[in-house]
């Protein structure tokens, strides 16, 4: 099938996109739109080109998949010097969404209109990249740098509307967009030679240089170890020093150099991850999800009111439902102030919040969850507490509604065994705050119905989450890989590192925050409970919980926090508690380096993914760094834990496992079969589909 097609209206050519789904620029569309323009310049009787596309997208932009691989002629902006300096004027009728390469075709036509559902933007930051194909030229030379340099650095696509604001797009039609384009190319023709973009100098002016410049400044101090953002700077910086050509040069070698960087792989390997991740086995197109139309979610804590708000921003009712309508006073009221901080910081206006609390009915009673179809439990974390809801969800839920737990990692199997509906039963785990992190952990017990995944997954998308289907095993996939590394934090201490020397490993690794903090800041006592309903005990972390020493909460836990600070100061208490462990243990403790702490954190956590996947319980490796950097701030840049381990290298992270387990005793940390098979393989994770 070609992916461009070339057709006649009047004397004007039409050269229409087809290749789905999103007309991504791949080598041979690049090559098809290329041959168009050509036809259509030989063309005596041809005196315009309008560039369409077919499909959701007007175009998505580069075909990612081709990054890394040999370059194939013709490169897209050798295709976008053609479109400008065709001989005869270039519209671009915009529908749907014109995104990266997608924009910076449209940017070197001489002319552009869109439909109101049009969007508009240059993403490439958010691979670790910069537009490598005009956009940081002639963007600025449209528009001005002071507009176009934010919109490079957000990656965030614009309205059509925005965008007729700006100067973007010519013109904004309500329907028929390629007639309108037709018609704009009309008029550019009878105005004899097309104005290209890329020869504008009257948007830079000395105000804009001022203002972009304050804007890289404020930019660049806060870029920290991503080297797009100097990159993007730079490129930008030479619409105002350098010709378009010597411009265009410029951006061409920063853009070269940045994909080469292990940095912009990582984050162009968790886009399609994420999106792998999507794809379920047994839960194909021909799963229908259940329709959703109304929600309730059992339980008004920070947990349940952050459910509840994400239904409210999708525009779902939601019935919030607590024991007493004291509870649910308090929730709702939670709910109400924590939107109250959106509209305060003005990125939510007051009537966008009154809009989402009407969406939300508080309730007590689980009688209120009658009409909802979809419940979504969000009480206490003890298995006889939610068997009892589960029990009486299933006397009141209508047939044929889901019946959801948001628990971070007890049985789902025993949950549904409560109700008569085990096979409308499944987790949905969301991570705290609810409202705010992006992942969904979708935990799909042996006896759930294929179309309850599905619906949940869809549901999933529709709250703007990124849902990961998980299997039932203790923990799912992040928390069991999370207590590995809190496992391997208490281990350190013991043997000889303090708090701040395993966090400040950490955050020098990229986290926003070391496990210690994050402790601190949950509250010590939520591991310490878990730890003792499953008669585990770790005696560094168990000594503070005894002696109240909680966290943020109490005023002290790892660190103290004096006058309620928000960070917290070493505590020479705590760490003559941690000596007293160590010679407790007859450990004669030592110092480590932050690569040695960082090995003993992360190699655990690779070796229960490696379990994990043996198990079953995650489908491929791609959807356990999807899980850690949608719900655990994994640092994008790089990548997810089982990502890094392959840039470690699968035999480095045996032997030093190895050696952990023969000091430690533990044998926990003796690699799992599978790390240990592909690392003398030779392979790596991603080879490996666990279904
Ligand atoms: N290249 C290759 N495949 C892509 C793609 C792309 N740019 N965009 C999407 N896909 C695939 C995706 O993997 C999935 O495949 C299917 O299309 C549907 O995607 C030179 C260098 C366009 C808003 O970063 O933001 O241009 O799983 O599930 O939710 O300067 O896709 O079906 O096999 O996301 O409707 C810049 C990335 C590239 C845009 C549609 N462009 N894409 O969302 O569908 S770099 C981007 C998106 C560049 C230039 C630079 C979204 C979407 P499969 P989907 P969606």
């Amino acid at each position: 099938m070609p992916t461009v097609t070339l057709a006649r209206h009047g004397e004007v050519a039409v050269a229409t996109l087809d290749n789905p789904p999103v007309n991504a620029l791949s080598a041979t569309l690049r090559g098809d739109l290329a041959a168009a323009v050509v036809q259509a310049m030989a063309d005596p009787a041809v005196t315009a080109l309008v560039i369409a596309a077919r499909g959701k997208a007007f175009i998505a932009g580069a075909d990612i998949s081709e990054f890394g691989k040999p370059p194939v002629a013709p490169l897209l902006p050798e295709v976008l010097e053609s479109v400008e300096n065709a001989g005869k004027p270039v519209v671009a009728a915009i529908e749907g969404v014109a995104l990266g390469g997608g924009l910076e075709v449209a940017l070197a036509c001489h002319g552009r209109v869109a439909s109101p559902a049009a969007k508009l933007g240059l993403p490439e930051i958010k691979l670790g990249l910069i537009p490598g194909a005009g956009g940081t030229q002639r963007l600025p030379r449209l528009i001005g740098a002071a507009a176009a340099f934010p919109m490079m650095l957000s990656g965030e696509p614009i309205p059509a509307q925005k965008a007729l604001a700006l100067g973007l797009i010519d013109r904004l039609v309500e329907s028929d967009a390629v007639g309108a384009a037709v018609a704009l190319a009309r008029e550019l023709a009878a105005r004899g030679a097309p104005a290209k973009t890329g020869g504008r100098t009257d948007r830079l002016t000395a105000a804009d240089r001022e203002a972009f410049e304050a804007l890289a400044k404020e930019a660049l101090a806060k870029s920290g170890e991503m080297p797009n953002v100097p990159a993007l700077v730079e490129a930008v910086r030479g619409a105002f020093t350098l010709t378009l050509a010597e411009g265009l040069a410029r951006e061409r070698a920063l853009f070269v150099a940045l994909v080469a960087d292990e940095r912009s792989k990582a984050l162009r390997y968790a886009f399609f991850a994420e999106r792998e991740a999507a794809k379920v086995p047994g839960i194909d197109d021909s799963v229908k999800p259940r329709p959703i139309a109304r929600a309730a979610v059992i339980g008004a804590g920070t947990m349940g009111g952050g459910i509840a708000m994400c239904f409210a921003n999708a525009g779902i009712p939601v019935t919030l439902i607590e024991t007493s309508q004291q509870q649910i006073d308090k929730g709702h009221a939670r709910v109400r102030d924590t939107y109250g901080f959106s509209v305060k910081r003005g990125s939510m206006s007051e009537e966008a919040r009154e809009r989402r609390m009407a969406l939300i009915t508080p309730a007590v009673g689980l009688a209120a969850a009658a009409e909802a179809d979809i419940v979504i439990e969000a009480a206490f974390e003890e298995m006889g507490v939610k068997r009892e809801i589960f029990g009486a969800l299933d006397r009141i839920a209508k047939p044929g509604a889901i019946l959801a737990s948001n628990t971070s990692y007890l049985d789902l199997a025993e949950i549904a065994a409560a109700t008569s509906r085990p096979a409308d039963v499944l987790g949905m785990h969301f991570f705290s705050p609810a409202n705010v992190m992006k992942l969904l952990e979708i935990v799909r017990p042996a006896g759930v119905a294929a179309d309850v995944v599905a619906t949940a997954i869809a549901l999933g998308r529709r709250l703007g989450k990124v849902p990961v289907v998980v299997g039932n095993g203790f923990g799912f996939v992040g928390n069991r890989m999370l207590e590995a590394r809190t496992r391997a934090a208490e281990r350190l201490l013991v043997a000889g590192a303090l708090p701040h020397e395993v966090d400040a490993a950490l955050t020098g690794f990229g986290f926003k925050m070391g496990p210690f903090a994050m402790s601190d800041l949950a509250g010590n006592d939520i591991g310490w409970r878990s730890r003792k309903a499953r008669g585990k005990s770790a005696a560094v972390a168990d000594a503070l919980c005894e002696r109240g020493w909680f966290g943020q909460k109490t005023g002290r836990g790892y660190y103290r926090y004096p006058g309620g600070a928000r960070t917290g100061e070493r505590d020479p208490e705590v760490e003559a508690l941690i000596a007293e462990v160590s010679a407790s243990k007859g450990v004669s403790r030592r110092s480590f380096t932050a690569e040695e702490i960082l090995a003993r954190l992360l190699d655990p956590m690779v070796n229960e993914g490696a379990r994990i996947l043996e198990e079953g319980v995650a489908t491929r490796a791609g959807d356990i760094d999807t899980v850690w950097l949608n719900g655990y701030n994994w640092p994008a840049w790089r990548g997810g834990p089982m990502h890094w381990a392959e840039s470690v290298g699968l035999d480095v992270i045996v032997r030093r496992l190895e050696r952990q387990a023969r000091e430690s005793g533990d044998a926990s940390l003796e690699p799992a079969p599978l790390l240990r098979r592909l690392a003398a393989e030779g392979k790596g994770f991603f080879a490996v589909r666990a279904i």
